[in-house]
Formats: C-alpha cells, structure tokens, sequence
C-alpha cells in the first residue's frame, strides 16, 4: 500500500552521537505536487522542519544574492565593522544576541521592513550599496511569497479558515520580519582534533519567529535537533530551501507544530554562506491559539502574549534557553 500523506525521506547517514534508533530522513516535499499540503503538516508535527523543492524562487536571485554576499564578507574586517555593532542590526562578528553568545560566525542583520539597517551598510559600501540592497529586496520579496504559500498550504492542511490567517501576519506592512547572512569561515584547527568534539558555528536555539527559510550553499553544518534530543546533520542543498517552525507558529497552533531546535557546527575546510528571512508578525499581534483549531474543550497551552513582549523577553535570553517556557501554563 502507498501512504501518499507521508513525506518523502532522502537518503542520508546517522553519526555515531545520533542516539535516535530510526530516523527516516529529512522530510522532503515537492510544493507543485498535489499531496504536498498533508505532506506539509506532517512534517510541521514532527521534526518542525522539512525540505522545499519547485520552490519558484528564481536560481538567478540566489546567486546574485551569494556573490554579493561573498563580496561583502571578503571585504577587510575593518570596513565591515563600519556596519556594525548590530543592534540588533548590522555587521556582527562571532557575538551572537546580547548576552554572551559567541559562534564562529560573521553576519549581517537586516530588517526587512524599515530603513536603519541599510543606511548603516550604504555608508561603507557606497554606490555598490544600491546593488546589494536591490537583491536583498528581491530575494526576501521572492523568498516571502514562497513562505506565504507554504503557511497558505498549511492552513489548508489544518482546515483553517480563512487560509491566509497566518500568511497574512508576514503581508503585514507592519510585519517584524528579518534577514540575515551568516558567513562561516573555515576553521582548520578543528582537523587536528582527534576527540572529533564539534566547535559551535552558531549555538543551538529555536527560532521565535513564525516561520524561517533557510538558504545556504553546498558545506555542511545545520543540525536539527529531534525529540529525543539527538542531533541530526542535515544534507545540505543549494537548489532547495529548508523551512523552520518557529515558537509563535507553535503558539498559533497550540502546540501542534512543533518549533525545531538547531544549530550550525563549524567546517575544517570549506566555509559555509546561509540566508535566511525570518517571517515574523507586526509587534502588535496577539500570539494565541487560532481559535478555529481549539476543538471542543482544548484549552490553550499558553499565556497570552504579544509579538512585542515575547521579541523583548527573547533579547534578554541566552540563545539556548527555552523562550516559551515562560509563556507555557503549568
Ligand atoms: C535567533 C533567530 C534569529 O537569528 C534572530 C536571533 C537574535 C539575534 O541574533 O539578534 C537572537 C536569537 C535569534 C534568539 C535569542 C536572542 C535574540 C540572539 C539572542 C541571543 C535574529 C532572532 O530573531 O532571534
């Protein structure tokens, strides 16, 4: 028998600390295909993460958007600094949030719907400032619309009516949306390490946003974390995009959806360049349960609270801690 609901798996290699018995893989699913709305759901209650091909955002724009990228990291750390320190936004180098998370990482931190983050950039850049803001613009316009259609899909799936009841949070003009570039440079130390200990790229954490997209090229590093704690590597892909739940899709569908813990291990040889847009909600929103899904007496798992007040208590966080702990009903 065909279970057509079940996502497909590709195939890949548990590592010697994954205690997970079984784990079929990283769920896989074909946006153009007719079942990819159980598809989509299924993932979400599982792993809170899953793999997107016929995606439609165009290859051109992703490499555009590399080189410009790679440029900018390329650049000595002396001018890069000049977009920094973020605040959150701007040019970051292995701090990571405010409270003494390092990572062996470079970023750019971008807000998508305001000005500050990129006037901060144009000043070191100057005319080729233009350019670099022009991709960006283009590919989280490109890279939203397929998030959209994904939370579209997902509200289908979970008989949400009306369909774009999460969708239209990241639509919002007043949408707390995100961008950001990671850059991971090498680190050839790690080869003469012989205890195979993993040096931390970016630390482990969930997402507090909605939804995340996450592009990068072809070095490994991501690893999702399953419910029983093991961490799986994920494969990387340059032609697909990786989706994240995160805490407030989690809220929304009180606890259905399950915000996938991760984190990114550095590379001895290759160093690794990830974009991700975080779909986030206007900083007025209520975070609740969407009371279509509340079926008979279900209570919500949480305390209610706005977008606004879970960002602020997230800043005062250490990247592992457990944000929505404070937020849970005991
Ligand atoms: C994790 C997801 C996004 O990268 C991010 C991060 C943010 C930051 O780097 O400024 C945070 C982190 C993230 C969660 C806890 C706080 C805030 C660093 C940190 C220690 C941009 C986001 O929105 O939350």
């Amino acid at each position: 028998m065909v279970v057509l609901s079940k996502p497909a798996f590709e195939h890949f290699s548990i590592t010697k600390n994954c205690t997970a018995a079984f784990f079929p893989g990283i769920p896989l699913v074909d946006l153009s295909k007719p079942d990819s709305k159980a598809q989509l759901v299924n993932a979400c209650e599982e792993f809170g993460f899953f793999k997107v091909v016929n995606h439609g955002v165009p290859i051109h724009l992703i490499k555009e958007l590399e080189s410009e990228a790679a440029r900018f990291f390329s650049l000595p750390l002396s001018d890069k600094a000049k977009a920094g320190p973020p605040d959150p936004f701007g040019y970051g180098d292995k701090r990571i949030g405010p409270n003494g998370d390092v990572g062996w990482v470079e970023y750019l931190l971008l807000t998508t719907n305001t000005q500050p983050g990129y006037q901060k950039f144009a000043s070191i850049f100057g005319e080729a400032a233009e350019n670099f803001r022009r991709v960006v613009n283009e590919y989280v316009f490109a890279v939203r619309r397929m998030a959209c259609e994904i939370l579209e899909m997902l509200a289908d799936g979970l008989k949400i009516q009306p369909r774009n009841a999460f969708s239209k949070l990241l639509m919002d003009e007043k949408s707390d949306s995100v961008f950001r570039l990671n850059h991971y440079p090498p680190c050839p130390q790690l080869q003469d390490q012989s205890n195979g200990r993993n040096l931390i790229g970016f630390g482990e954490h969930t997402d507090p946003q909605i939804i995340s997209v996450l592009r990068s090229n072809n070095t490994s590093g991501l690893q999702i974390s399953l419910k029983d704690g093991s961490w799986i590597p994920v494969p990387p892909d340059q032609n697909s995009f990786f989706i994240n739940v995160g805490d407030s899709l989690q809220v929304m569908t009180n606890g259905r959806f399950k915000s996938v813990r991760h984190r990114v291990v550095a590379n001895s040889s290759k160093s690794r360049l990830s974009m991700i847009y975080f779909g986030g909600p206007p900083l007025s929103e209520k975070i609740a349960p969407l009371p279509s899904l509340m079926e008979g007496e279900e209570d919500s798992l949480y305390k209610e609270f706005t977008w606004f007040e879970y960002k602020n208590n997230a800043y005062k966080t250490r990247l592992a801690d457990n944000r929505l702990g404070l937020f849970e009903k005991i």
